[in-house]
């Protein structure tokens, strides 16, 4: 019971050695092989579809901070405990950092595109905690042992003070070195950046077909609604990578293989050879709720994605093409829809600008009117065709529908839900989206109502969302806006709620105001 909390402490700053130092090294090695994002990574892979679904819901965009601060609040937790079993058994405190060497070894070692000096952060940061926590056992021990023996006065009294300030001195030592390590790590990692050192320097090309210009009222600039298109900065993210895979233009190479006449290896330059096509698509995410925020609109440049196939000669056999990204990612996307003429395309340019990082430089996929899990491979470098019943890719073995194309929806903007108004003429505004259909009429209803028909911005491409607004006069009162779309084929929205797994969300959006 003695001395449990100084060696509690003990065992937390061991491990914040190991943690500190292997972050370090990861940024001499790649970011990836820090233990702690590769333990991360593993639990995202080894989390079923439903749960991840409820995981993104319940955390929003800060997921992946969430789960990098669970995983060190449990490290702690079972590290505490180390140091105390230490004190008297250092063996089996070893025993027990060693064990936390090997669970980061595993996840290391599990990551797809793992080479062996990844092992060398876990490896190095397991020797270093392992020192620490002998280290810092040494001045608990001598008082731990004095506090054993009180037939010894001379040794109750004298060392357990000197054992404080011994205590004091290692423990905030070690506390110094994990802070600087771990923030060095860090902050080496961001500037290391491959990517972003290689994206300065592309120069992206002409459009050989460039984006029809966008209709004078594409964007019918209702203040508090969004703009037609997103900004970069601005546009959604969703993806499981905790670090950003970095890969430099020059360096990148695509192998396309599998159900084909010929195996073809593409560089950078090579894609640039091919007629480049600029199209503004919106972009959707399968998990977006009914008025959630996971879609957006670019304009995207790069060349047709049957032109990149072409050279290879497709089996007419093949069903899917599975795309793989460098960090091992695998997108199945079905090559019927893929190849039926639509803009499939391997996006280089996002919105005048390269792929930005984040957004998969630098190559992505982009299908309009498939949701991303099943068509927008970032960080592109390999490309099977296959079939479905050969192979489920990444979110298909998590329960996923095999592909999904993009259920008709609509979003209300404007107002905001639970905001106050003031009385008078109100614009209710806001998108509806059906990729590749396009949207032929959006409706609204006010509390129960008759639906009436929105005023719809100018259609820009089949293949992005449409802007609406409608004019209400607002009474007093507490009201409940309703929205719903019909698409380009002639299909309403449907009313019935459903949640995102396993094949998209339905359901009208609604939002609730008070008006005066
Ligand atoms: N390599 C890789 N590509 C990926 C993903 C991923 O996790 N890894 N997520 C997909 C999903 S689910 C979506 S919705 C889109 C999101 O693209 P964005 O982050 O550029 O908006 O990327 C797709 N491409
Ligand atoms: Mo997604």
């Amino acid at each position: 019971m003695r001395a449990l909390a100084p060696a509690a402490i003990a065992g937390t700053l061991a491990a914040a050695v190991a943690v500190g130092v292997a972050e370090l090294v990861a940024a001499a090695v790649r970011p990836e092989s820090a233990p702690l994002v590769a333990v991360g990574a593993a639990v995202i892979d080894a989390t079923p579809g439903p749960v991840r679904e409820f995981a993104v819901r319940g955390f929003g965009t800060a997921d992946k901070a969430v789960l990098l601060s669970g995983i060190l609040v449990l490290l702690a937790l079972f590290a505490a405990g180390i140091g105390v079993l230490a004190v008297d058994r250092p063996r089996w405190g070893l025993v027990g950092v060693g064990g936390f060497g090997l669970v980061g070894v595993a996840a290391v070692a599990s990551r797809p595109a793992f080479r062996l000096v990844d092992l060398l952060p876990s490896v190095v940061g397991t020797v270093a905690g392992g020192l620490m926590l002998l280290r810092l056992r040494r001045p608990l021990a001598v008082a731990v042992s004095s506090g054993a023996e009180p037939s010894d006065p001379v040794e109750v009294t004298e060392p357990a003070a000197i054992d404080r300030r011994g205590f004091l001195v290692v423990g905030g030592t070690a506390a110094v070195v994990a802070g600087a390590s771990g923030a060095l790590g860090r902050i080496w990692q961001g500037v290391r950046t491959v990517a972003a050192r290689s994206r300065e320097a592309v120069r992206l090309p002409r459009p050989t077909s460039p984006a029809p210009p966008l209709p004078a009222r594409a964007d019918l600039g209702v203040p508090g609604a969004g703009p037609f298109l997103t900004p970069n900065a601005s546009f959604y993210r969703v993806d499981t990578a905790l670090v950003v895979p970095e890969r430099a233009a020059e360096r990148w190479t695509l192998t396309v293989h599998g159900m084909v006449d010929r195996s073809l290896t593409l560089t950078y330059q090579d894609l640039l050879g091919l007629p480049i096509v600029e199209r503004v698509v919106t972009l959707t995410c399968i998990s977006n709720e009914v008025g959630g925020e996971y879609l957006g609109t670019a304009r995207w440049l790069g060349p047709l994605l049957r032109d990149v196939l072409a050279g290879a000669g497709v089996d007419p056999a093949a069903d899917q093409i599975v795309c793989r990204s460098s960090d091992g990612m695998t997108i199945g996307t079905p090559a019927r829809i893929a190849l039926d003429g639509r803009d499939a395309m391997l996006a280089i340019g996002m919105n005048g600008e390269p792929l930005p990082v984040e957004h998969g430089f630098p190559v992505r996929m982009v299908v309009p009117g498939l949701y991303g899990y099943c068509s927008a491979c970032k960080w592109l470098v390999d490309m099977e065709l296959t079939t479905f019943g050969a192979y489920d890719a990444y979110w298909v073995s998590r329960g996923w529908a095999r592909f999904g194309p993009v259920l008709t929806q609509s979003r209300v903007d404007t107002p905001a839900a639970s905001s106050r108004l003031a009385p008078g003429r109100v614009p209710v505004a806001g998108v509806a989206w059906a990729q590749h259909r396009g949207i032929a009429g959006v409706e609204v209803r006010v509390d129960g109502g008759p639906w009436q028909p929105a005023t719809l911005a100018d259609q820009a491409s089949l293949d992005a969302w449409r802007q609406w607004v409608f004019w209400w006069e607002a009474s007093p009162g507490r009201h409940t806006l309703a929205v719903r779309a019909t698409d380009g084929a002639g299909a309403l929205q449907p009313e019935r709620r459903s949640a995102p797994f396993p094949s998209g969300a339905t359901g009208w959006h609604t939002v609730t105001v008070t008006v005066g």
